[in-house]
């Protein structure tokens, strides 16, 4: 009789072909497929994934094996080609999964049932309640008058890049580019999509990406500031992350490996955030969703919540952040 080891690791590798070969045969991208998995993934204790966490130790061994077993049987030509996330489950995230410092559940989500939103923010009360502890919080009269919410837009950003040229190899070089959905391998190939599609008239998009330039930091830094409820002696990184992107699908579920907590504020558009707790604060902390609306500041930290966003109808979603400490 095979033990339930194997039993668990069959019952995977079955998942994971029944899953990829119907849903490939009824003519669903790859990505589809691995969306399909990740929603069994949200779906809790009772999916495949809840149980294989529960027995966290030995999955996280022999998992990664299989996976890459699979990519690489499977997707190879793919992983080549395309290297973000070319198979089911990104094997990076189990990864990082398996090295996170472990959740203390009582300071980051015991008890909390949604996502309290807050104005008049005084440093002191973002310093005990929020900034540190890993608890998400809205500040909702933090943007509200900064001028990148009237300025920044797509052809504000392709002009910027354009003018400062050495910022996409920059951006190759240092730092970073996440295309999502999109077939983009560069920033500077998502700026050059046609003006139809970045008016949203073509094919959807959704894209992110860090900054390390200087002179394009100079001039989106005059635009915004530092956030009013951070500490004096709170530093923001140099680096600024923007997402980007039209109603749909944005960010995958997905955990970080950053080195700190981060604000995220929402210039364009709507953006709905939907916040997993790890898997050791399961049995007392709740999943949760959480719209930013424009002119307002997420504080999430990152990798303490598996994450995913999706944006509203309506406007392009424009988002810049940076971690903090
Ligand atoms: O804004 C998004 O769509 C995703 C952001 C994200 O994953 C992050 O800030 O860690
Ligand atoms: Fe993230």
């Amino acid at each position: 009789m095979a033990s339930s080891k194997s039993k668990g690791v069959d019952e995977l590798v079955v998942l994971f072909s029944d899953l990829r070969e119907k849903s490939l045969k009824s003519g669903e991208t790859l990505e589809a497929v691995r969306l399909e998995f990740l929603r069994e993934v949200e779906k809790g204790s009772s999916s495949y994934f809840s149980k294989i966490r529960e027995k966290r130790l030995w999955i996280f061994l022999i998992l990664p094996v299989v996976l890459a077993a699979a990519c690489y049987y499977f997707d190879v030509v793919e992983w080549l080609k395309f290297r973000e996330e070319p198979c089911l489950l990104n094997v990076n995230e189990i990864f990082i999964e398996v090295t996170r410092k472990k959740t203390d559940c009582s300071l980051v989500c015991e008890g909390l049932t949604e996502v309290p939103r807050v104005s008049d923010l005084s440093k002191e009360e973002f310093v005990t309640k929020y900034a540190y502890t890993g608890r998400p919080v809205v500040v909702i009269d933090a943007a509200k008058n900064w001028s990148a919410t009237e300025v920044f837009n797509f052809t504000f950003f392709k002009d910027l890049f354009e003018k400062n040229k050495d910022a996409y190899r920059a951006n190759e070089e240092e730092c970073q580019f996440f295309p999502y959905r999109t077939e983009f391998i560069s920033l500077e190939q998502a700026f050059n999509m046609s003006k139809e599609r970045s008016e949203w008239k073509g094919e959807p998009w959704y894209f992110g990406w860090s900054n390390c330039d200087a002179a394009v930091r100079q001039e989106l830094r005059t635009h915004y500031q530092t956030p009013y409820f951070l500490p004096n002696q709170s530093e923001t990184s140099e680096q600024d992350w923007i997402f980007m992107g039209g109603p749909g699908p944005g960010a995958q579920i997905h955990i970080d490996s950053v080195d700190r907590p981060s604000w995220q504020a929402q210039l364009s558009g709507k953006k709905t955030w939907t916040l997993i707790p790890p898997p050791e604060c399961e049995h007392v902390c709740q999943s949760m969703t959480i719209t930013i609306n424009k002119g307002e500041i997420f504080i999430v930290d990152t990798n303490q919540w598996y994450h995913a966003t999706k944006v509203l109808p309506g406007d392009l979603s424009i988002t810049i952040g940076a971690e903090y400490d």
